[in-house]
């Protein structure tokens, strides 16, 4: 361990536009109850809390094609996006709570905004790379990656509220984990530009290790470059993360996530992480609300270095006087 503490900033996005269920613009409030700072500060960072982002409620936004909400999703995400830039050009690593996952628009594009060569991996049930054409639903919580994807821009119609972003990912820099709950627009998105993406019966074949080991691989092995860790709670399994919009059976087991995250912390590339998708109003219970919330606590806390097997504070080599 480094003697001089590295810092983490918190950015909250309250923020629920991107579908259709209330109470996910919570998700910052239940996550920072559930104690993320003092775990955090636990794990001897310089901790900087930024608060929430305060996003103005446009009335007047009629849907675009079948897009809900086009005006307040990319107003919102315009704000984010300048905000999660400021953060890392004054070099915080980043971690942004949501907030619904359209909030990855902003995020992963402010992100690269002072990192161009990043590479994202989405972890998530779904692979939100819906277009305006292809979504079943028109959330934009289901399309956040075609905003991104290079290779979709004559794809993407021009929405209302977008016109301040541009697509700046190729799809070879782009690695799912854990989708069960794929669109057939989406599918054929996946296979027509031979995204690397990883199934839940993918990891059921080859073993959480293995998938990260191929991850990297595909993602890092021409060059290191800064990591966008994209984390839905929905890839988790229900049992364990119930309170979330669109809960799908068969997910991530706790040791799986923790597993993702303790080796994206290891390779020490980790720049900004989304939590996103926590809604307190989903669960059935406080008790389902706390799991989720505190689950949440957990996978940060493991991406930025708490370990299972415990660590110890090296003694500190002193600085000799000049
Ligand atoms: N694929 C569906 C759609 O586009 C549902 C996806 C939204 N669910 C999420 N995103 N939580 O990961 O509407
Ligand atoms: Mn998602
Ligand atoms: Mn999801
Ligand atoms: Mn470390």
């Amino acid at each position: 361990r480094q003697s001089r503490a590295q810092s983490v900033a918190v950015l909250g996005a309250p923020f629920s536009r991107g579908q259709k269920r209330g109470g996910v613009e919570h998700g910052p409030k239940v996550i920072r109850d559930a104690g993320l700072i003092d775990r955090l500060s636990g794990l001897d960072y310089s901790v900087h809390d930024f608060g929430d982002l305060n996003f103005r409620h446009l009335e007047k936004d009629e849907p675009y094609m079948d897009v809900k909400f086009p005006r307040n999703v990319g107003g919102a995400n315009k704000m984010l996006s300048s905000a999660v830039s400021r953060a890392i050009g004054a070099g915080h690593t980043l971690i942004m709570l949501g907030g619904d996952h359209s909030l990855a628009i902003g995020s992963v594009s402010g992100h690269a905004q002072q990192c161009p060569d990043l590479c994202l991996i989405w972890v998530d049930a779904h692979a939100d790379v819906n277009t305006p054409m292809t979504s079943p639903s028109g959330n934009l919580h289901g399309q956040p990656v075609a905003f991104m994807l290079k290779e979709l821009q004559d794809k993407m119609p021009d929405i209302p509220g977008f016109s301040w972003t541009k697509p700046f990912l190729s799809s070879r820099d782009l690695v799912y984990i854990g989708l069960r709950d794929v669109d057939p627009g989406e599918h054929h998105i996946l296979k027509n530009l031979g995204i690397q993406y990883f199934t839940m019966r993918d990891i059921d074949r080859l073993g959480i290790q293995r998938v990260m080991e191929v991850t990297f691989d595909h993602l890092l092995s021409r060059k290191q470059r800064p990591i966008h860790l994209s984390f839905d709670i929905d890839a988790f399994d229900p049992s364990l993360a119930p309170a979330t919009g669109t809960p799908v059976n068969g997910g991530l087991t706790y040791r799986e996530g923790i597993y993702i995250t303790e080796e994206i912390h290891n390779t020490g590339l980790l720049s900004v992480m989304d939590l996103v998708e926590v809604n307190p109003v989903l669960g059935a219970n406080p008790e389902a609300v706390e799991a989720t919330a505190s689950l949440a606590v957990d996978v940060i806390a493991s991406a930025l270095g708490q370990t299972r097997e415990g660590a110890h504070v090296s003694i500190r080599t002193q600085t000799p006087h000049l």
